[in-house]
């Protein structure tokens, strides 16, 4: 059993306060050891938060929160905050239904000052406050804290821009570790870079402040002589540019460098800009060598590191996709694979191997992800976007007006559609059905197996459209993928077992549990394929052979798949009973998978209790 002696009465920010630079060292090690012990358990996001470690001590330390605010960006490296801020005795629980969310979260704690998931709020999110705090006559300090990973979306820039115009009192930390969760890119990301190459700026900057900042009085002489050697050898930083008092970059692992600079920071009015450079995964050797693996971790023993989660034999979907790219490009030269910063949980890193040339990290950047894509498209060359569906939330405009209303044909490979379970709410796939079903232009495919997905992807690549194939998280049924690719018929279904009375019409996923639940009571199951152009044909044909209609998807119900489908009933005058099975109108919790579905009643047992509750079948 490890001992955490000093973490232990530590509950919250105040009982910080009181501790010595020494102590703070000795905490940061518990938390480190703290960290391991519990995310080895739980499984999490990990090597982040070993790198947040000392900055999240010293800003607690420094700042009076929670009236002070703290605005994280994604928030997947505040769980030295979670433990820090009351939660320490609920970590066992993290990400588990009921137990802590693996984000911040306001209804969690006063400390969490804005829910996060998705990154590159942070700088915005904090300006509001900013501007809220001073418009009612407050005293409270915002603080937005962003990895440069983070920093490579066009929304941090839109809060820097109108920050530095504003002239609003905050402080934005560059958490640098120069990751995102693959290696970050981009020209930013290369500037950075050479911030931190400039070591000679540095050297006698550290050197002029501790010579001058000794005598209070001559701060304001050294700030005087720091700006002139920054004019001297080395142009102002963009961030200057950008209206911020730009200091760094210092070391984000030096607690007594951090605490000093902060508490000066705190002082200062107008938008201040801290670099700070950390390493990830800090402390646990095996995460420094591999942040990438590290970066969201299943359980594993921290003695031995993480050894590779045990083989399921199915293919994920994110695999299926992973291997339709790689073959693809072994018939086909005239296309682009186009991931804003998600080679890895897309299933791209062979594919960015072998096919360098065709293969576009963007950075986070989903927007321009699109647009990009769009672009390509009208020049002769197929883009293939590989995108989660809760991130494609962010590109919906461009998706719009860049891609469906030109009818350029990109396909989207669509990832993580439906309940995503550890990561909550704000990663749930549950909208795309219904935002994507009403773009003219757009062809939208549910699969339902592995083979599906991947002649599905190949149809979609195929047509001359804008396309899309949304699939789940995790692996599939274990349908083995058929050699030759085929062009599957644009907006036909097909019935996968006959029975009478009940006609259930499953997309995608669904057609597992429909079927599970259609050989209980003799129903007809059809797996629809298509969500657009939905295949009235087959709906008649159910209506008029059948007495009920159920439809089912993993997308909420309004608006969704299934809506889809009585509209067409209704525009053909079918008028039977219909029940609508999908996410309901609330935002789905974090927590297994399986039993997140359940509660939705979205598996055999929640399709048989609905069917019951209708009094179509009997109890
Ligand atoms: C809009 C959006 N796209 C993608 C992601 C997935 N994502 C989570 S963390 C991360 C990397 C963030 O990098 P950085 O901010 O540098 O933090 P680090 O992981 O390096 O600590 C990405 C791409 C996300 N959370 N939000």
């Amino acid at each position: 059993m490890k001992q955490f002696s000093l973490l232990e009465k530590i509950n919250y920010p105040h009982d910080l306060k009181a501790l010595s630079l020494q102590e703070l060292h000795l905490l940061a090690e518990e938390l480190r050891e703290y960290i391991l012990s519990n995310v080895s358990k739980t499984g999490g996001h990990f090597a982040s938060n070993l790198g947040s470690i000392e900055l999240t001590i010293a800003l607690h330390y420094v700042y009076d929160t929670p009236h002070d605010l703290l605005v994280w960006d994604v928030g997947h490296q505040t769980y030295p905050h979670k433990i820090l801020t009351g939660r320490r005795n609920r970590m066992d629980s993290l990400r588990q239904i009921g137990g802590l969310a693996g984000f911040p979260k306001r209804t969690e704690s006063e400390y969490d000052t804005f829910d996060v998931g998705h990154s590159s709020t942070s700088i915005s999110a904090a300006l509001g406050m900013a501007v809220a705090v001073k418009q009612r006559g407050k005293d409270n300090k915002v603080v937005a804290i962003i990895g440069d990973g983070s920093m490579t979306a066009g929304l941090a820039f839109e809060g820097l821009n109108n920050a530095g115009w504003l002239e609003s009192d905050m402080l934005v930390i560059l958490n640098d570790n120069e990751m995102s969760i693959s290696e970050n890119v981009g020209a930013v990301s290369t500037y950075l870079s050479k911030i931190l190459a400039s070591r000679f700026y540095n050297k006698v900057k550290d050197t002029a402040n501790k010579a001058l900042s000794v005598v209070p009085s001559m701060q304001k002489l050294a700030h005087k002589v720091e700006e002139h050697m920054k004019g001297m050898v080395m142009p102002s930083t963009m961030f200057e540019e950008l209206g911020f008092n730009y200091i760094g970059p210092i070391d984000g692992h030096d607690l007594e460098q951090l605490i000093e600079t902060l508490t000066e920071l705190k002082k200062l009015g107008g938008p201040q800009f801290l670099h700070v450079v950390t390493k990830k995964g800090q402390g646990y050797k095996l995460a420094e060598n591999n942040p990438i693996g590290y970066h969201a971790v299943s359980k594993f023993n921290p003695d031995e590191g993480m050894t590779g989660s045990k083989s399921t034999g199915l293919m994920t979907y994110t695999q299926v996709f992973g291997k339709f790219l790689c073959d693809i490009a072994k018939i086909d030269d005239e296309f682009i694979a186009i991931t804003p910063a998600m080679r890895e949980g897309s299933g791209m890193v062979e594919f960015a191997k072998n096919y360098p040339d065709k293969f576009f990290d963007v950075g986070i950047a989903e927007q321009h992800a699109i647009t990009f894509a769009g672009g390509a498209a009208t020049q002769g060359i197929k883009p293939i976007v590989a995108i989660y569906s809760t991130f494609l939330q962010r590109g919906y405009d461009q998706l719009i007006h860049d891609v469906a209303l030109q009818e350029v044909p990109v396909l989207f490979a669509i990832d993580r559609a439906g309940v995503v379970g550890a990561d909550g709410p704000t990663h749930i796939g549950a909208f795309d059905l219904s935002f994507l079903r009403c773009i003219p232009n757009m062809v939208v495919m549910t699969p339902s197996d592995e083979d599906e997905c991947y002649q599905m992807l190949y149809t979609g690549f195929r047509i001359n459209k804008p396309s899309a194939v949304r699939y789940p998280r995790g692996t599939g049924i274990g349908k083995p993928i058929r050699e030759e690719m085929e062009l599957l018929p644009i907006g036909k279904g097909r019935i996968i077992k006959h029975g009478s009375k009940i006609a259930i019409l499953a997309f995608g996923s669904m057609l597992e549990p429909a079927l599970a639940a259609a050989n209980e009571i003799n129903a007809t199951v059809c797996d629809m394929r298509f969500v657009k152009p939905l295949d009235t044909e087959l709906i008649k044909t159910m209506c008029e052979s059948h007495d009920y209609i159920v439809t089912i998807e993993e997308n909420v119900i309004m608006g969704g798949a299934g809506s889809a489908c009585i509209e067409a009933m209704q525009a053909m005058n079918l008028t039977n009973p219909a029940i609508l099975l999908g996410i309901p109108d609330e935002f789905v919790e974090h927590g297994d998978p399986k039993a997140l579905l359940a509660t939705i009643g979205l598996d055999k047992a929640g399709i048989l209790g609905s069917l019951k509750a209708k009094g179509w079948i009997s109890t």
